[in-house]
């Protein structure tokens, strides 16, 4: 393994993993690993494109692929995924694809939306997955919305609605708890508290004792998880989804992450983050902390590791190339997708 920082190991032996995720666990671990090597890859790759003038604004995930994963693989393809900033991974795990990601962050032709919103907003109906409103909060009460017609046409899914520690200040969140509590939705609230609102730390935020405690003036329950440790976000948020989709109502999970990265393309966080931050966040990352359990439990070896990065790098490279040669969009879908087709207002004839 390489030589990195030192990683607070995942806590379990195998059995544990067992009965915490069940039997089929030595697939989803390594399934979980090869997804987040990937949005690693994505992450880092994206970074550098955006430096080079190649894509206009990147906002990372680092550090939260942990919770993004777990969130793909525990959901089914009923339930609905209304993300913040940093959950793209999320769609990609539940089956968008990586190529129309990139045509999304190139804001190409074959981007779904056109081109027209900023990167990192795409747009994955197949799975699912809401272009997200850059407006902090807002996707709380849109994501409350759906569960509601959810309900009320007896249709099956459970509504995840993603934040930050920073979307638990916006008006959105009270609202969206709100009703989510007095209706009884199936929604889990899913909070990654990765301590920073740009540069405002999560101490500065609220004088609450956790950000999961709020859940309790709502009327339901909050649970604060280690969003770094795969297996406690995976077993959290089935077993949030399960009770939801019995209708036991709505659940509020704080995963603690570290923001590994600055806020996006256009931030500095040395003018504002503690010189031992990115130590610390190293030792929390989720992707090594998986990695390293794996080496000692599971049998991952050097060179499937080598290879598995090999591959991630090869996916996002193509992705990249075909997104490159792809045109921008034509001036012609401007207004595709904008007006509904022209309905007749006149009343037929012989009525
Ligand atoms: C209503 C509103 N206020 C301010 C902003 C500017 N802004 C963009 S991201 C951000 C911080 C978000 O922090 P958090 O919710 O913790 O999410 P994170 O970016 O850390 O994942 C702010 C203040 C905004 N987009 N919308
Ligand atoms: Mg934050």
């Amino acid at each position: 393994m390489n030589s990195g920082p030192t990683i607070v190991p995942l806590p379990y032996k195998a059995s544990e993993v067992e009965a915490a995720i069940g039997s089929n666990w030595p697939s989803i671990l390594l399934s979980a690993y090869r997804w987040m090597v990937l949005g690693r890859t994505l992450d880092a790759r994206m970074q550098a494109l955006q430096r080079q003038g190649r894509v206009g604004f990147y906002g990372a995930s680092t550090g939260h692929e942990a919770v993004n994963v777990a969130a793909g693989l525990a959901t089914e393809a009923d339930d609905w995924i209304f993300p913040g900033l940093r959950e793209q991974l999320v769609a990609l795990v539940r089956g968008h694809s990586l190529v129309t990601y990139a045509h999304h962050l190139f804001a190409d032709d074959l981007d779904p939306g056109r081109g027209r919103n900023m990167p990192c907003h795409p747009t994955a109906s197949e799975v699912h997955y809401v272009s997200m409103s850059s407006v902090i909060g807002t996707q709380i009460s849109h994501a409350v919305g759906l569960a509601h017609a959810l309900r009320s046409r007896s249709a099956p899914g459970v509504v995840l609605a993603f934040f930050g520690d920073g979307g638990t200040s916006s008006n959105d969140f009270h609202a969206g708890l709100n009703f989510a509590g007095v209706w009884r939705l199936p929604v889990v609230f899913c909070c990654a508290n990765n301590q920073w609102a740009i540069s405002v730390p999560v101490e500065r935020q609220t004088a609450a004792t956790s950000l999961a405690s709020k859940a309790d003036a709502y009327g339901f329950g909050g649970s604060r998880v280690d969003g770094t440790d795969f297996v406690a976000v995976y077993r959290a948020l089935r077993e949030a989804l399960a009770a939801a989709r019995s209708n036991a109502g709505p659940k509020l999970l704080e995963f603690v992450v570290y923001r590994m990265t600055p806020h996006s393309s256009a931030d500095d966080p040395t003018r504002y983050q503690p010189a031992d931050w990115a130590a610390r966040a190293a030792s929390h990352d989720p992707v090594g902390r998986l990695e390293a359990w794996l080496f000692a439990h599971q049998g991952l070896t050097e060179p499937a590791r080598s290879r598995f990065k090999a591959e991630a790098e090869e996916q996002v490279r193509e992705a990249v190339r075909v997104a490159e040669e792809t045109p921008p969009p034509r001036p012609g879908s401007l207004t595709e997708d904008v007006y509904a087709p022209a309905v007749s207002s006149r009343a037929p004839k012989g009525r």
